[in-house]
């Protein structure tokens, strides 16, 4: 094949990717998901790369007879059959660490507006109830001597827990796989983990394994001071059971940036109480996304540069 490589974006991908691409590939763009035959059988033969936003499946690989490379814009690449991607040689690559210490910040950012109320404490100051009834009523809840369980001691974990430090809890984790250099207490069950703190923040990948791992019985067990933060994928927590949970006071409190069915969010979950509930931002500033952006574009640039791309993921060929 001659001339600049073609890459396809599949639905919406941030415009900055096609920016950093440049004159370097020739772009063409179609929606999501895509159905083979909406573009024409010389087109679908001459695309090399597709970018995406977690959003290729199985039945989009018969689509593209020549495919080499999909630059996913995100560090979870759940939405993409890597399987699939695998079987035909193809590379997937993800936007790992260039969003960590925007997503740890994001964390904390919720776990303090769940403990302490702030988005609540703003609104009664808005609605000038503060002029009107006196003082916001005191917080139940608070970080003062909580002990808190991370649940995913990757990449996030790791800089959500640094963060921690700061606060001056006690930070434990549950992986699969101990972290000899994380100088944090390892729980090698997450039962275990959520029985022994107070505070369970999730930033695990959605995988057949931590699908609803959050259930009834790890939130019985993470008890009536329990709060639960989920920054990871809302897969990982049976939402009904949190709302039970909430609503029966088997758990204090939670604060969720992701949900099992965006951007749907369960009407239990938008009435129980004590809950702060965030649209999935936790990623999302400008100068994050531009990185993010950024690293997806290079990994198609490097890819057709060197055949080497920049962030494969583990599962498909270097
Ligand atoms: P990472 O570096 O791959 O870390 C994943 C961590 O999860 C590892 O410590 C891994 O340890 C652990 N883990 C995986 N499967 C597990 C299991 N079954 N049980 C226990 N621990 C398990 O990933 P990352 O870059 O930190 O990102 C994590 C996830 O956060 C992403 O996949 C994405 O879904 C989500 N995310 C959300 C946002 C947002 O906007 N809210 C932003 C960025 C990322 P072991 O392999 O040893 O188990
Ligand atoms: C973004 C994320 O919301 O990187 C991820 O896995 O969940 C977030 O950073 C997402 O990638 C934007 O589509």
């Amino acid at each position: 094949m001659s001339g600049r490589p073609k890459v396809l974006f599949v639905g919406k991908v941030r415009e900055r990717v096609a920016e950093r691409l440049g004159d370097a590939v020739e772009l063409i763009r179609c929606a999501a998901p895509l159905v083979c035959g909406v573009l024409d059988p010389e087109t679908a033969a001459s695309i090399r790369g597709v970018a995406v936003s977690n959003n290729f499946d199985g039945a989009a690989f018969d689509c593209l007879p020549n495919l080499e490379i999909i630059a996913n814009f995100g560090v979870g690449y759940d939405g993409i059959d890597v399987g699939s991607a695998a079987a035909r040689g193809i590379v997937v690559t993800n936007t790992p660490d260039v969003l960590n210490d925007e997503v740890a910040d994001s964390a904390i950012a919720l776990l303090l507006n769940t403990l302490r109320r702030f988005p609540d404490a703003e609104s009664w100051l808005r609605k000038g109830r503060w002029e009107r009834s006196g003082p916001f009523p005191l917080s139940k809840l608070t970080l003062r001597g909580r002990s808190v369980g991370i649940y995913g001691l990757g990449r996030i974990g790791l800089a959500i827990a640094r963060r921690l430090v700061g606060f001056g809890v006690s930070i434990s984790y549950h992986t699969r796989t101990r972290k000899s250099d994380a100088p944090y207490i390892y729980h090698p069950s997450l039962l275990g983990m959520a029985a022994a703190v107070d505070t369970l923040i999730a930033i695990v990948p959605k995988t057949p394994e931590t699908y609803k791992a959050i259930d009834a019985t790890v939130l019985s067990a993470l008890g009536p001071d329990g709060v639960l933060i989920n920054v990871g994928r809302g897969w990982t927590v049976d939402e009904q059971a949190l709302a039970e949970a909430l609503e029966a006071g088997t758990i204090a409190a939670a604060g969720l940036d992701v949900f099992q069915d965006e951007p749907h969010v369960p009407a239990a979950l938008l009435a129980a109480p004590n809950t702060c509930l965030l649209p999935h931002v936790a990623s999302a500033s400008v100068a994050t996304r531009d990185a993010m952006a950024d690293l997806a574009a290079d990994n198609l640039l490097a890819w057709f540069d060197s055949g080497r791309p920049l962030t494969p993921v583990p599962e498909t060929p270097r």
